[in-house]
């Protein structure tokens, strides 16, 4: 791969976002491909009918993003509705796939407007506020030949720790020590497995980062030992907002070196989250940055060793400027007759208050010495959080490799963490939707992510829980994580608890392979997660294909994503074998013929597709990751001559890195032709 194929043009003065990690030398000329207007704001392709669109990571809608207009702008929405334009992260890659084939990176961290073939089917345009970013035209023979460039330019994707790849169970919130303890003899008891548990906002003393509440958590320390004992991980939240509190050193040290972020007149920016009023540190700041991100040892001194950065888009509930407006206006029409549409303007005065484009606006940022308003820089508050954590684990832990997963991303923040899909919703139309954002976010480098399985939002059914398992065991971060007032969704909750013990020993016996591959992609910049479309080319029907991805090399999945079904349609790009798996050693194995095909699949089974000449490797299962014994691995397929498989496998932590070992095992006999299963010898 050469430079050749990546221009790089640059308008105006864009802000430095250090997404990328390669330097491309400017161009001057225009690009080729598209069109810009004279005044530099609006980017277009004429789109041939049949040409497909990828790309936009974190993103609602099916995987060719063909048909909607999309924005880039972190927003704080759990109504994940096919209206929407935006999620929590900002990810403005696109890749056009027909008669020509080349993706474009628009590298600017505000608001961008991604009209694919909605105001005009055949035009693609992208239009942005100021004239100042860098346009990235990546081209290749392939739209992964262009995923392979771009992710080249942005640098290599996060690994997490090996234990990262267990099972993990979240809910907002277990707020006592005895409640994480149930969760753990839930699922220890049952004889399900299980690496870590999260803590929600209430773990900590009143919302405040860094705290630990000594009621609710007696002995912090000692209890995550106890549980680290017992192999489960205790996995904190951090929010971005600091709670305004006398005493608090957090706060006093950040009001008194100025590490805040400040409104128009220089003061501290104040706006109410959890914690009530907080202030922002000012991430754009090196020195806050460190300072915020040095705190986390507080927690890693507790023994902790993963987090996740929550509300960092920022979300905000409202400011006390919104609120007084707000106030002074329902004030206004006391006693005053309202017409109907005041009335609806009344409602949408106080609705209005989150997350508002005004409070925005009225941050400000002192990036490193320039005071920059918040609307330039918008996308890139939650990587600058996450990045500060990052960069301090290397120097608070460098023997240890933290889990680090945000909410709020932008491009470049794939190097130093991962990220969750947000407050989904507890439907059956957003397990499709992790489906799809799978392959998506692999374009943005994003390989670490999964969706909060089963929802986070609203009411599960047992159908739909175990459903979403069946696709949750291929998720990299696979966590089952609820909101706060809704069903009770730990596995061990429901009636058929067989079922999903065999499904979520499945996954453990996945993981080998799992990991494997998601080394490879983030070590070969490849996708963990493929379309059809990206391995099968000119084949119409697997283009076409919306709801199954290629996991790795050697497999295919179609999960189920509706209520009631009997089965799915799959397509079969070509002649493969099907693993029916009703646990991880009951299964049965058929060769399927390429093709259009009905499979029956009950909510117990997981249906996995082998492609040709390659093979599934499996170990026996274990109650964690640390249990896992590779000595006990085998495959399930019919390997071709000269098949060889890479296992990886974590040996230990060097700078807060994984050191990654690798063995190449080759075919060494069959041991049950009916089942296709033959063991491998190490090369
Ligand atoms: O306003 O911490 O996305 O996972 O459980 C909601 C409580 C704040 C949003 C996160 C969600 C978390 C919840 N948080």
């Amino acid at each position: 791969m050469n430079d050749q194929s990546i221009k790089k043009f640059r308008f105006g003065s864009p802000f430095e976002t250090k997404s990328t990690v390669k330097s491309i030398p400017e161009e001057k000329g225009s690009p080729s491909f598209v069109d810009i207007t004279a005044d530099g704001k609006t980017i277009s392709y004429r789109l041939g009918k049949n040409d497909k669109v990828y790309g936009m990571g974190e993103a609602v809608r099916g995987i060719n993003k063909r048909g909607w207009i999309y924005e880039t702008y972190c927003s704080d929405d759990p109504m994940h509705t096919e209206t929407k334009r935006s999620l929590y992260g900002a990810h403005p890659f696109v890749i056009v796939d027909g008669e020509s084939v080349f993706g474009i990176f628009v590298d600017y961290p505000e608001r961008i407007v991604f009209d694919i073939g909605y105001s005009n089917v055949d035009m693609l345009s992208v239009t942005v506020g100021m004239p100042d970013y860098d346009l990235y035209v990546i081209t290749g023979e392939t739209p992964l030949d262009v995923v392979r460039r771009f992710r080249e330019l942005i640098g290599k994707s996060y690994i997490p720790p090996f234990w990262a790849f267990g099972f993990q169970q979240s809910r907002w919130s277990y707020a006592t020590s005895s409640s994480v303890r149930a969760v753990i003899d839930g699922y220890r008891k049952n004889g399900f497995p299980l690496d870590a548990v999260y803590l929600d906002i209430d773990y900590m003393e009143d919302f405040k980062d860094f705290t630990v509440n000594s009621d609710r958590f007696p002995d912090f320390e000692r209890f995550v030992s106890e549980v680290g004992k017992e192999n489960i991980h205790l996995v904190p939240i951090i929010d971005a907002g600091v709670k305004i509190e006398e005493g608090y050193d957090i706060y006093e040290q950040g009001r008194d070196n100025g590490y805040f972020c400040k409104d128009k007149y220089g003061n501290d920016f104040v706006a109410a989250v959890w914690p009530g009023k907080v202030c922002f540190p000012d991430f754009l700041n090196s020195r806050a940055a460190e300072w915020f991100g040095m705190n986390y040892k507080r927690l890693t001194d507790a023994g902790i060793d993963g987090f996740w950065n929550d509300m960092n888009e920022p979300a905000i509930f409202y400011s006390q400027a919104g609120l007084d407006n707000a106030i002074d206006k329902i004030a206004s029409l006391k006693g005053k007759n309202l017409g109907i549409y005041d009335f609806f303007n009344l409602k949408d005065t106080v609705q209005g208050l989150s997350n508002s484009a005004s409070d925005y606006s009225a941050i400000y940022h002192n990036a490193d010495g320039e005071r920059v308003c918040h609307d330039r820089v918008h996308n890139l508050y939650g990587y600058a959080m996450t990045k500060s954590a990052s960069d301090a684990f290397r120097r608070i832990a460098p023997d240890k490799n933290i889990l680090m997963f945000s909410r709020a991303s932008y491009i470049g923040m794939h190097r130093f963490s991962g990220i969750w899909m947000g407050d989904n919703q507890s439907w059956w139309s957003h397990l499709k939707l992790n489906l799809q954002m799978l392959p998506s976010l692999n374009m943005c480098g994003f390989l670490y992510t999964g969706a909060d399985m089963v929802g986070f939002g609203d009411n599960c059914t047992e159908e739909l829980a175990l459903r979403w398992l069946a696709l949750g065991i291929f998720n990299p971060l696979m966590r089952n994580h609820a909101a706060i007032g809704t069903r009770d969704q730990e596995f061990y909750q429901f009636k058929d608890r067989e079922a999903f013990r065999s499904l979520l020993r499945l996954r453990y016996a996945l993981i080998p392979y799992l990991y494997s591959e998601f080394i490879r992609a983030a070590e070969e910049n490849d996708m963990m997660f493929k379309p059809l479309a990206f391995e099968f080319r000119g084949d119409r029907f697997a283009e076409a294909v919306e709801d199954q991805l290629m996991v790795g090399s050697n497999i295919m999945i179609a999960p189920v994503y509706e209520p009631n079904a009997l089965g799915r349609s799959v397509y079969i790009p070509e002649d493969m074998l099907a693993v029916r798996f009703r646990s991880e050693d009951d299964f049965t194995v058929s060769e399927v013929s390429q093709g259009h095909r009905f499979f029956e699949i009950p909510g117990n089974e997981v249906l996995v597709f082998i492609r040709k000449g390659r093979a599934l490797p499996l170990v026996r299962s274990a109650d964690c990751t640390k249990k896992l014994d590779l000595s006990t691995l085998y495959f399930i397929g019919e390997p071709s001559d000269g098949f060889t498989f890479t296992l990886c496998t974590e040996q230990g932590v060097r700078g807060g890195e994984s050191v990654i070992a690798k063995t190449v095992f080759t075919f060494s006999g069959q041991t049950d032709p009916e089942k296709k299963i033959f063991r491998a010898a190490k090369q």
